[in-house]
């Protein structure tokens, strides 16, 4: 099952990812992307550990950015792939079936390619700017959305889209509307002073929209 609500952990100045990850771990985010741009070798491992650590103790699915043979080695949930890494379809070949395969789209033909290779879920974005990635692909706001998600609804194609990119809680409703699977965020919760309250807002709303939208037939 993929979560609708989903948490990226980034690097923080004094800050580690396992503690991003617990402090959304315990406000009730079910599922951790761990994002590292900074760390190499030793100190990602060990990073990267200390995130499924925290995962498995709250029962949330742990995902790897990036690194698939070491999404495999300490048996991680799955992992996330951007356009420069390695093809859904090579990562398969190195996990096997038992791992969730992410892909990020920025376009339908993104969708398409990544549909065909068999990823679980789409990572559809930005939503609008954000400092959190380089190198972002062109901003599609709410209308990049409705014409990407009425595309897929065209040709029939069922996956799950998670919209990503510089979300913040009143974007959430707008943006389920659009007819989205589902939201990732990383700052809204990373740099909030109340975690409690904003996840807690994150989920009132992502519920209400789940119960309003749950009947409608597009
Ligand atoms: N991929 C597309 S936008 C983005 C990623 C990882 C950043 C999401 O983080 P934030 O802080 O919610 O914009
Ligand atoms: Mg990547």
């Amino acid at each position: 099952m993929i979560s609708k609500l989903q948490y990226i952990t980034q690097d923080i100045p004094d800050r580690t990812h396992a503690e991003l990850a617990g402090e959304a771990c315990l406000h009730g985010i079910s599922w951790v992307q761990f994002r590292s741009k900074l760390l190499k070798g030793d100190d990602l491992i060990k990073s990267a550990l200390d995130v499924k650590n925290i995962c498995t103790y709250y029962k949330s699915i742990f995902i790897i950015n990036d690194y698939v043979r070491l999404a495999k080695e300490i048996k991680a949930d799955g992992v996330h792939l951007g356009k420069s890494d390695i093809t859904p379809i090579e990562a398969r070949k190195i996990l096997g079936s038992g791992f969730l395969i992410g892909g990020t789209a920025n376009t339908f033909e993104d969708i398409l390619s990544l549909h065909e290779q068999g990823v679980d879920y789409i990572g559809l974005g930005p939503f609008r700017f954000t400092e959190t990635k380089k190198n972002l692909s062109p901003i599609l706001g709410i209308d990049g959305y409705k014409e990407i998600v009425s595309k897929c609804r065209e040709h029939e194609i069922d996956i799950p889209i998670i919209a990503i990119g510089g979300i913040i809680e009143s974007d959430v409703e707008e943006i389920m509307q659009t007819g989205v699977y589902g939201i990732a965020v990383s700052s809204v919760i990373t740099n909030s002073s109340n975690k409690k309250k904003t996840v807690a807002s994150l989920h009132a709303t992502m519920n209400t929209m789940n119960t309003l939208l749950r009947n409608i037939k597009f």
